[in-house]
């Protein structure tokens, strides 16, 4: 059995912790079950990017248990399955289908045709278009047929347009003309008939020049006969920059006959995060994912790497990041409650957009002081109790903040006279200390 909280790795590093510090902390309303399970009850795919090589420890643990979808981040793309021109590697790509299978998940392969991270042999060769055009077919046959039957999507062409909604100018369009486009999809199809096939790209969430010239070429790629399943709505976002026509533009291309997938989702922001950040971060999460839920052919959501330590942004926008759900050391973040609710979960809550995250913030021989932050984003509160049940034998002693009693293993508090109005953006916490022996797992938290 899988545990379904991270505990362990919570007394593990609590045992380190100094006071003042809030290190880590556990789902909230735990009540709820992991993502997967909630997007399942609704027929949606609720994925991550992952790195093949980190699918061990709770990186892996995570990775299988919140998720029912993997797209491999980097793995699948033309250099890293072929870097020498006849010479496959296919070990990073296989590792995550293996582990997707063995955690009953879909795959979704990303990518056949992009214009970025192809191999040296291909893009600083000299080709005509008829061997252009064989290599192309060759790497669909190739990659496709090696895992045909056993992935639900693929990405076959990645990022086809400008802003402007003109045609993004690559080796294939010069070479090949617009038409590699059908080219690809229609090998693609040959290649594994059970796969759903997605052209994929990033500023096309709402409505505008880019996502209309996307609209477009599926119309008349439909028309034309030429097969094509979805779209995928990469959604890299920016904090307080949701697009308002997200629901509307998934709807139209629905309305066209196609399915819809937020791909690539991630909200970065300037660091240092803040709670009033990660409150509209989680709003925004909340916004993008519930735009999705609303519509029957939005198969789901897909971030982009599911915890900070593993994600592109900081990278390659200096300075930002903070852009997915977990923080670095896998705490949820509310960007994560935000997902469940916009999933259907969140029961037991006085108010939808409202959380409490338990953390330890110290711990030593025979005791540890804890911490409990309740956080609003889309509600506030007027007063607040939360509860939880020590499955180890810890007692409280002392609370400020809040006041507290434990009955048993049932530990509850509620608001003290000046802290009950939790605004909406804003939080309050309250600490406590407490004894413990033996182990100090993070228990579920109840809010309400
Ligand atoms: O997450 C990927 C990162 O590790 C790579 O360095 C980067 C190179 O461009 O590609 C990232 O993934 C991209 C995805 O394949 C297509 N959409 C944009 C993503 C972020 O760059």
């Amino acid at each position: 059995m899988r545990s379904r909280r991270p505990g362990l790795l919570v007394s593990l590093l609590a045992g380190a912790a100094t006071v003042g510090a809030l290190l880590t902390a556990a789902p909230a309303h735990a009540a709820d079950p992991p993502l997967r399970d909630l997007a399942d009850a609704r027929g949606k795919v609720v994925g991550t990017a992952v790195t093949g090589s980190k699918l061990t420890g709770t990186y892996g643990e995570v990775a299988g248990r919140e998720f029912n979808s993997l797209t491999p981040g980097n793995a699948m793309k033309w250099g890293s399955v072929e870097p020498v021109r006849g010479r496959h590697d296919w070990a990073e790509a296989d590792r995550i289908v293996a582990f997707a299978e063995a955690h009953g998940q879909q795959v979704r392969g990303h990518t056949l045709v992009w214009h970025s991270q192809n191999p040296g042999w291909l893009t600083d060769g000299t080709w005509t278009r008829d061997e252009l055009s064989a290599v192309l077919n060759d790497h669909i046959d190739t990659e496709v047929g090696r895992y045909k039957g056993r992935l639900a999507a693929w990405d076959v062409v990645n990022e086809p347009f400008e802003e402007d909604g003109t045609y993004r100018r690559t080796l294939w369009y010069d070479t090949l003309g617009p038409d590699y486009i059908a080219q690809a999809l229609t090998r693609a199809r040959a290649a594994d008939p059970g796969a759903d096939l997605y052209i994929n790209d990033y500023n096309v969430e709402g409505v505008n020049a880019k996502s209309t010239a996307l609209y477009d070429l599926v119309k008349s790629l439909k028309e034309r006969g030429v097969p094509v399943d979805g779209v995928g709505l990469q959604a890299h976002l920016i904090v307080g920059q949701v697009p308002s026509t997200v629901r509307q533009n998934i709807q139209r291309f629905a309305d066209l006959g196609v399915d819809v997938a937020i791909t690539e989702l991630d909200i970065r922001m300037q660091l240092p995060a803040t709670e009033a950040k990660l409150a509209q971060q989680a709003a925004d999460y909340r916004s993008v994912v519930s735009a999705c839920a609303a519509v029957d052919r939005c198969t789901g959501v897909t971030v982009w790497g599911f915890t900070d330590s593993d994600s592109w942004i900081p990278d390659t926008f200096p300075g930002e990041g903070a852009a997915t759900p977990y923080d670095e050391n896998y705490a949820p973040k509310p960007a994560y409650h935000a997902i469940a609710q916009a999933l259907g979960g969140g029961g037991g809550q006085p108010a939808d957009g409202c959380t409490a995250t338990y953390g330890v913030t110290g711990q030593w021989n025979t005791g540890f002081t804890g911490q409990v932050r309740i956080s609003c984003a889309g509600a506030s509160l007027a007063s607040w109790k939360v509860s939880w049940t020590y499955g180890e034998g810890q007692r409280v002693s002392q609370a400020w903040n809040a006041t507290c009693a434990q009955s048993g293993a049932v530990v509850t508090c509620g608001n003290a006279a000046w802290n009950g109005t939790v605004p909406d953006g804003g939080s309050v916490t309250f600490g406590f200390n407490a004894s413990w022996s033996g182990s100090n797992g993070v228990p579920v938290v109840t809010l309400g």
